[in-house]
Parts: C-alpha cells; structure tokens; sequence
C-alpha cells in the first residue's frame, strides 16, 4: 500500500470500501456496477450517479475516468472527490442538485487496477505506467482510432508506451470501450462529455492527438471550435494550459481520439498538478489531495453543462 506518510491516497481495495460506503449512504443516487475485469481478474468499478439512479432515464450522460496509468494515484482521488461531490453534495448544494437531476453520470475511478496496486506493493513507489499483463501495454496507446498510425506509440515490448499486439488488445480498454458501446441506445450515444484524468503538467488537451492538423476526418472546423472554446473555459477556471493534444506531443491510440472518432464523445484528457517536475512528480505528498482535487470541481461543472448541448 502507500507508505504512511501518504495515508490518504486510496488503496484499490479503499477505493471499492470507498464506492460502497458513497452507495450505502446515497442509495437513491448512486449505484455501482462493473465494467469488467482487469488482465489479473480484478473488478474495474463503474459508479453511476443521477436521481432515479436505477432507472436510465433520458439525460445527457457524462463518463469520468482515472488511472489508466499505473502511477498516477492523483487521479483516483479526482474521481472519487468526484463521487463524494455528487452525492454528499446533493442535499445542500442546489447547483450540484441540479446536475444530479438533469445527468447520468459515470465514474471510473481505476481503469488500471493492477497496474496501480502493484506501483505501490514495494518499498518504494516502483514508478510503473502499463497495465500487469505479461506483456505490459500502455493502455493510453490501445485504444482503436489510428492505433500505431503516426509515431505516436511503440511497438517494442520494453517501451513505456507500448501500443499492445492489436487494438484493445488489453483487457481494461476492452472494457471501457464495452461500456461505452452498451451506452449506445437505439442507435444513440448516450455519453456526450468525457475527462480521462492523468499526471502531471496542468494541462487541459483536447483530440486529435495522433495529428497535429486541427481539422482531420471526422473532426470539423466547428467541431474543433467547440473543443477549443470548451477546453480554454475550463482552463481558464483550474489555472491549465489549454491546447490541442498533438501540440504536446503526437499520440496513437488514445482514448480522446477513440472516443470522439468513434462516438462523437466531447472527450478531454486533463492533465493535474504538478506543472512540472521528474518522476517524482507522479507522487505529489497527500496533502495536496484536498486542494488539487478541488481545483476541478468548476471545470466538471462545466463539462456537466456543456454535456447537454447538442
Ligand atoms: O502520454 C499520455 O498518454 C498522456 N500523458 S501522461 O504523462 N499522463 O502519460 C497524454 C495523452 C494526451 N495525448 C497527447 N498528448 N496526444
Ligand atoms: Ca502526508
Ligand atoms: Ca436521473
Ligand atoms: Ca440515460
Ligand atoms: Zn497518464
């Protein structure tokens, strides 16, 4: 687990505790379910969160996942304050309320759980990115859309951003990628807005990232505008620097450019604190869990608005 002087973070086996406790108390607003297994059998979590929230009601629904890479534990804490803001928030919060009332949200608050627990089974943090399979894949480069176009990713084995024998060749994208083809219902997406957390750089990116052309197949002048004018409002309200996600660098296999391609998803990737530093910038002291977390909280808001523009 993590050291003590880093209690706060949450274990994988704290995050399940965690996501039960938030359904026990709420359960009029919260439910959990899974989205499958990891490469090693565990359960990744999925945790909805609406009024009437066992029924599927027709409400814009936005997905919020975290941890695809192993070592950035900051981002289980985003969703699950996520989780906590939603449903605690509830009863004395009307803008929350609102929300919750008008939304299907979905948190995942490990994509990658075998990775992330064994990043802290050691002594020290080991450092780790990939998944645990025996081959390990750096699920961030396994997503369907232009996977191993465009230099984006590796196809050596020992590269940390080994893009996997195939597309969703792992078996955690595979099953965020079937959760979010069970959202389509009636031939329509039900998701229409969706951040996948990382660390680090205080960055807000949004797709293409395997070309750095701004207007590319499937992605228009407009469409592209929307992105732009999205992302650099809610930077504009964490302190991020906004921008294509190309302009940081290119990516293959993404899960912005898998989910916009593929679902017309208004998919970002944030980028949390810190703004800058080595490895040991994926291992920010807990103490700054409180304050980074809800550093978020009006950029989601707006995300959660802009989910219920067509
Ligand atoms: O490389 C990644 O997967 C992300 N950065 S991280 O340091 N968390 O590994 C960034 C993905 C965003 N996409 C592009 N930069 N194209
Ligand atoms: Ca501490
Ligand atoms: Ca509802
Ligand atoms: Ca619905
Ligand atoms: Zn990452």
């Amino acid at each position: 687990g993590f050291p003590p002087q880093d209690r706060d973070y949450h274990t994988y086996t704290e995050m399940v505790a965690e996501l039960g406790t938030a359904v026990a108390e709420h359960p009029g607003l919260a439910v959990q379910s899974s989205a499958g297994s990891s490469a090693m059998g565990r359960d990744i979590p999925v945790l909805k969160i609406s009024d009437n929230v066992t029924a599927d009601e027709n409400e814009p629904e936005v997905l919020f996942t975290c941890n695809q890479h192993a070592r950035e534990h900051l981002t289980t804490e985003m969703c699950l304050h996520i989780v906590q803001r939603y449903t605690d928030g509830y009863a004395s919060d009307p803008a929350i309320a609102e929300m919750v009332d008008t939304r299907e949200i979905w948190i995942v608050p490990m994509v990658n759980p075998d990775g992330s627990v064994h990043d802290v089974s050691g002594v020290t943090y080991r450092g780790w990115r990939r998944n645990r399979e025996s081959t390990p894949t750096d699920l961030n480069r396994n997503w369907g859309h232009k996977w191993g176009c465009c230099g984006g990713s590796s196809g050596d084995p020992n590269a940390s951003t080994y893009r996997g024998p195939a597309p969703f060749s792992a078996p955690e994208t595979s099953a965020i990628r079937d959760f979010t083809d069970s959202r389509v219902i009636d031939g329509e997406q039900q998701i229409t807005a969706h951040i996948d957390f990382h660390t680090f750089s205080e960055l807000v990116l949004w797709p293409y990232g395997y070309t750095e052309n701004n207007t590319a197949p499937g992605m228009t002048r407009e469409e592209y505008d929307r992105f732009a004018r999205t992302g650099r409002a809610m930077a504009a309200t964490n302190g991020y620097t906004p921008q294509q996600s190309s302009d940081l660098y290119v990516t293959d296999g993404s899960v912005n450019d898998w989910m916009w391609a593929e679902h017309d998803i208004l998919s970002f990737t944030f980028e949390m604190y810190p703004a800058s530093g080595g490895i040991e910038g994926f291992y920010p002291p807990d103490e700054v869990i409180p304050r980074e977390t809800a550093r978020n909280d009006a950029a989601v808001s707006i995300l959660l608005r802009e989910a219920g523009r067509v």
